[in-house]
């Protein structure tokens, strides 16, 4: 047994997050943790609300509403989602507690102790009205380039320039329309990770067994053009954590809140703490403190390529310049985009589907199946209702579903709701058993990996080496003539459901769960020796025909969904 901290990568506070979201973070994530806590392995799963920074700011002002209300309600709604789509965590946090607030604060008082933060003059508009620096998207006013009158301050989204607030004509704050800006001076701070190049890239080059994906977005920050930038880890904003080194203030720096990306990962840390505070766990720094016990820990993060160069650069550069004893990440896994019918999901127009309706209209594990089996791990996948279909009624309804209602109807009809007695095992029924056995090993091997979209392959092998077997076998036939060998035979296939239900559980755990139940199968534990889990069902085992586990998509289904789902979200 060993200890497993796990991390996805914290959803952004402002929306609801569509499916390609889900299964470049959170989805694999729970896979992974859901697998190892089947093979008996201690795990502490984590994830949190990512609530700063202007995106923040922003929706909260388009709702009308408090930032802290809003993000308070917005964080209900996205632990919802995420229980509705059977996410295990074992602490769903918040970036914005006072647990990151602190541990933020202190990450910036040892970097600062050991030289690695850089105060920085620099010019930026002030507005007199509102009393306050203005990011860059806080101001807007004409482009310069193309005329457009509501060109935000970092960019124009009419032409696409790149701009910055001074180039704009006319501009005006958008916190109040005022339009008495100036430039003026002010102070912000700089992590000098271009310090810790060599330390970063040696420990990069450490990691030959990562995927490809991640190690070579962090190489080409490391070393393409001028190689690794200073970053600023400060920002005017109202919302966010205030700048204080320790909780000591931080002179010229009163009124500043740390970047959103400076405090998130951080939240990684301070979400082991909530999960402490909120009474569901009694020791937090044994899973980050190696000083603490946390060597023994084996710490893995899941995330979106977009994320990757924060997660192997900037947060290590975080953690290792603070010279103290925390726990760096010992797997970084990655993920491409999945694009959504022929384009890409889009937040803002509504395009795709999101987590809330995918759950309206179909049971979380018909998504999982399909994401998880699909996931975008060496290229960009790409979701159509075609494909979702045929593989939900394939994979799920044909393979697995109807092996199940198929077995347990005809024992029912035959020998009665319980495991029959008669008969003994033949060539076939070994056969099948060696068969499985393999095939269970390589699955273990694949999960192990975190090579998801074989390990569903592997499972969807597994479950059709059963209907296989049902098909040449054929015991409704062999009833006819053998009828204690008819009885062997249905006593074997009865006994895959559990073993179905337990390798099936990481994936679709709702309908694993509802399998065991109908077996009558409380403790179920993971086939370590599969010959022996299929004979856990002993002659005379009772059982409950299920009720229906998948239900076909029908091409009404499809086409009606693949018209709603096509943009403009209401
Ligand atoms: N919230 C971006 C995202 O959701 C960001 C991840 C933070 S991980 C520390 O893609
Ligand atoms: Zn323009």
């Amino acid at each position: 047994m060993k200890r497993h901290l796990i991390t996805s990568a914290i959803p952004y506070i402002n929306g609801i997050k569509h499916l390609g979201n889900l299964v470049g973070s959170q989805l694999p994530a729970d896979l992974y943790a859901r697998y190892l806590r089947a093979r008996g392995h201690e795990v502490l799963f984590l994830c949190a609300t990512d609530e700063h920074g202007t995106p923040a700011e922003l929706a909260a002002a388009k709702a009308g509403k408090p930032v802290e209300e809003y993000c308070a309600e917005m964080h209900d709604v996205q632990a919802r989602i995420a229980e509705g789509f059977g996410l295990s965590f074992d602490h769903f946090g918040r970036s914005s507690s006072l647990q990151n607030q602190k541990l933020t604060q202190h990450f910036a008082g040892a970097l600062y102790d050991q030289g690695l933060i850089e105060e920085v003059e620099q010019r930026q508009i002030y507005s007199e009205t509102d009393g306050r620096f203005l990011p860059d998207r806080y101001v807007e006013g004409t482009c310069p380039n193309c005329g457009f009158e509501d060109a935000r301050g970092d960019q124009c989204d009419n032409c696409t320039k790149q701009l910055d607030p001074e180039d704009l004509i006319n501009p005006r704050s958008t916190v109040s329309g005022a339009t008495d800006l100036e430039m003026r001076a002010t102070k912000h701070l700089f992590l000098r990770q271009s310090q810790m190049k060599d330390k970063l890239d040696e420990w990069i080059n450490s990691k030959a067994d990562w995927p490809v994906l991640t190690t070579s977005i962090a190489k080409k920050w490391l070393h393409d053009g001028d190689g690794l930038q200073d970053r600023g880890i400060t920002r005017d904003l109202d919302w966010g954590v205030p700048v204080k080194r320790g909780d000591k203030d931080w002179p010229g720096m009163e009124g500043k809140v740390f970047y959103v990306w400076f405090d998130a990962p951080i939240e990684y840390i301070a979400c082991a703490q909530e999960w402490v505070d909120a009474g569901k766990g009694s020791d937090w720094e044994s899973w980050w403190r190696t000083d603490k016990g946390a060597d023994d820990v084996r710490y893995t993060q899941f995330m979106g390529k977009d994320n990757v160069p924060f997660h192997t650069l900037s947060f290590p550069a975080t953690i290792m310049g603070s010279n103290e004893p925390w726990k760096l990440v010992d797997y970084i896994k990655s993920f491409n985009y999945l694009t959504y019918d022929g384009g890409q999901f889009s937040t803002s127009r509504g395009r795709g589907v999101f987590m809330d309706q995918a759950l309206e209209i179909l049971p979380a594990d018909t998504w999982r199946w399909w994401l998880l089996s699909h996931a975008p791990e060496t290229s960009d996948a790409e979701f159509t209702w075609e494909n979702f279909q045929a593989s939900v009624n394939k994979d799920l309804a044909d393979v697995l579903g109807n092996f199940i209602s198929r077995i347990t109807k005809f024992c029912r009809s035959k020998f009665g709701e319980e495991v029959p007695a008669a008969g003994e095992y033949g060539p076939a029924e070994h056969a099948l058993i060696a068969d499985l056995t393999e095939k269970v090993a390589q699955y273990e091997k694949l999960m192990e990996a975190m090579e998801v979209r074989k390990s569903a392959t592997e499972l969807r092998a597994i479950w059709a080496a059963g209907n296989e077997y049902l098909q040449a076998e054929a015991p409704w036939s062999t009833f006819k003539t053998d009828p204690d060998k008819a009885a062997a035979q249905v006593r074997l296939a009865l006994n895959l459901i559990p073993l179905y239900a337990v390798l099936s559980g990481p994936f679709i755990p709702t309908a694993a769960a509802s399998m065991l139940q109908s077996m009558h199968v409380d403790d179920a534990a993971w086939p370590d020796d599969v010959p022996a889990a299929l004979g856990q069902l002993a002659p005379g085992h009772a059982f409950d025909v299920p009720e229906v586990l998948f239900t076909k998509i029908t091409d009404e289904q499809r086409e009606e969904w693949a018209e709603k789902f096509a943009g403009v979200r209401a």
